[in-house]
């Protein structure tokens, strides 16, 4: 079983999070990881937090003579911003004594759409702040961080993993257009928004400056897919082994997720059975169009999950963001101190982070599927794991490689 688990506040000193689970001899690339974190960083339409920061990972432990060990993975990533926080954030009930940055005021009016509210009525805070700090998307560093870990582990079954974003708002790519793991594969990590479709990016980032100038913010949608993922992960038999559920609760889990969908997602409610289901036909002479061999599937409607498993083609799953709920030209709200009405609190704030929250998107299908991985194939070190990942590719090869009559 892989698990993780993050810690920090947004403007506190550092995040950490502990990936539990690795198996032992996996050979770690610090600098993917640091690549993992400045991709994140990225997208039109970022505010100034990202210009203060230079995310990178500090290994605590786990690794050793840059491979994992086998034990707990815990990694630090330190808040650059925290020199500007240490009064407002401090431990104590008074900040120490050299403490910098201002003693900010509490937060009492609760922005519509963020935790603020419910988050303070169910922990009794006055101070709104003490919600929003761990609630800020700030936490996803820390998720990616891990994730780079999983995309590692991935690596040696043969899976890759990417994103693009299909909407800003209502700047959409066509519904009609399939995006193909190579094209996603060859946006440069400059890309500003991570539209496969140049004018389409180019639109994006218009509705993105209108939406700044108007003072408010824009949502949109992003697909993840990953490739080579073997046949037989997840599960039919038990709901919470269910693949597709999974996937789903943890890209729910990303701040601002409101919907998520695999394959043709909720377009499925309104096509018929033939135009919903992928054919399952004999592999031409090009080989199979997945992992499973002998065998192809001519649309990949499904997203690669059938039953809550694998099928062997691409994995692909789409998640909706809404709009950062910190609008410049603040919502109605009420002062939670006086009762009385009053605009919502305004926090510096993205006015669009959907292409960064694509790579969040991507390190939380990572960390799934290097869970739904190891529960599969198993291994406390890597040569395990290799050894039973080849184990079930001679057994697929020698019944679907080749044909043979049923009672073989
Ligand atoms: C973020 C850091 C935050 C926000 C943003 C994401 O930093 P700060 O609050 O200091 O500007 O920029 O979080 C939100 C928009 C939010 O509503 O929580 C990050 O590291 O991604």
């Amino acid at each position: 079983m892989l698990r993780f688990l993050t810690a920090g506040e947004s403007h506190g000193p550092a995040l950490v999070v502990i990936v539990d689970g690795l198996p032992a001899g996996l050979r770690v690339d610090l600098e993917a990881v640091a690549r993992e974190l400045r991709r994140r960083q990225g997208g039109y339409g970022r505010g100034q937090r990202m210009a203060i920061e230079a995310d990178t990972a500090e290994v605590i432990s786990g690794i050793r003579g840059g491979e994992t060990l086998g034990s707990p993975v815990a990694l630090l990533i330190r808040n650059r911003d925290w020199k500007n926080w240490q009064q407002t954030m401090s431990v104590g009930p008074e900040a120490e004594a050299g403490a910098t940055g201002p003693r900010r005021p509490p937060v009492t009016r609760p922005r519509p759409g963020h935790a603020d509210l419910a988050g303070g009525v169910k922990y009794e805070r006055a101070d709104l702040r003490d919600v929003l700090e761990r609630a800020s998307a700030r936490e996803t560093a820390a998720r990616v961080a891990a994730g780079a870990l999983a995309r590692q582990l991935l690596s040696h079954a043969g899976i890759v993993i990417g994103s693009h974003v299909i909407a800003v708002g209502e700047v959409a790519l066509p519904a009609s257009r399939t995006v193909t793991f190579d094209e996603i594969a060859r946006l440069p990590d400059t890309a500003r928004l991570r539209c496969v479709d140049p004018a389409t990016d180019e639109a994006m980032a218009r509705a993105v400056d209108r939406a700044r100038e108007a003072g408010d913010t824009l949502g949109g949608a992003f697909e993840v897919i990953a490739h080579g993922v073997p046949p037989g992960l997840g599960s039919h038999v038990q709901w919470d082994r269910k693949l597709d559920g999974r996937l789903a609760q943890a890209l729910m889990s990303i701040p601002a997720i409101k919907a998520v969908g695999i394959g043709l997602g909720p377009d499925v409610a309104r096509l018929p059975g033939s135009q919903v289901h992928d054919e399952i036909v004999p592999a031409g002479p090009g080989g199979p169009s997945g992992t499973l061999p002998g065998l192809s599937r001519p649309t990949n409607r499904a997203g690669g999950l059938e039953g809550g498993i694998t099928n062997g083609e691409d994995v692909r799953v789409t998640a909706y963001m809404k709009p950062i709920s910190t609008l410049m030209k603040p919502l109605r709200s009420v002062d939670l101190a006086t009762l009385e009405p009053a605009a919502a609190a305004i926090e510096r704030s993205d006015v669009c982070a959907v292409p960064a929250a694509a790579v969040v998107g991507e390190a939380m299908v990572a960390l799934v599927l290097a869970d739904a991985l190891l529960e599969r194939f198993g291994g406390d070190s890597l040569a395990a794991l290799e050894r039973a990942m080849a184990g079930a590719r001679g057994y697929l090869a020698a019944r679907f490689g080749a044909p043979r009559p049923i009672d073989a």
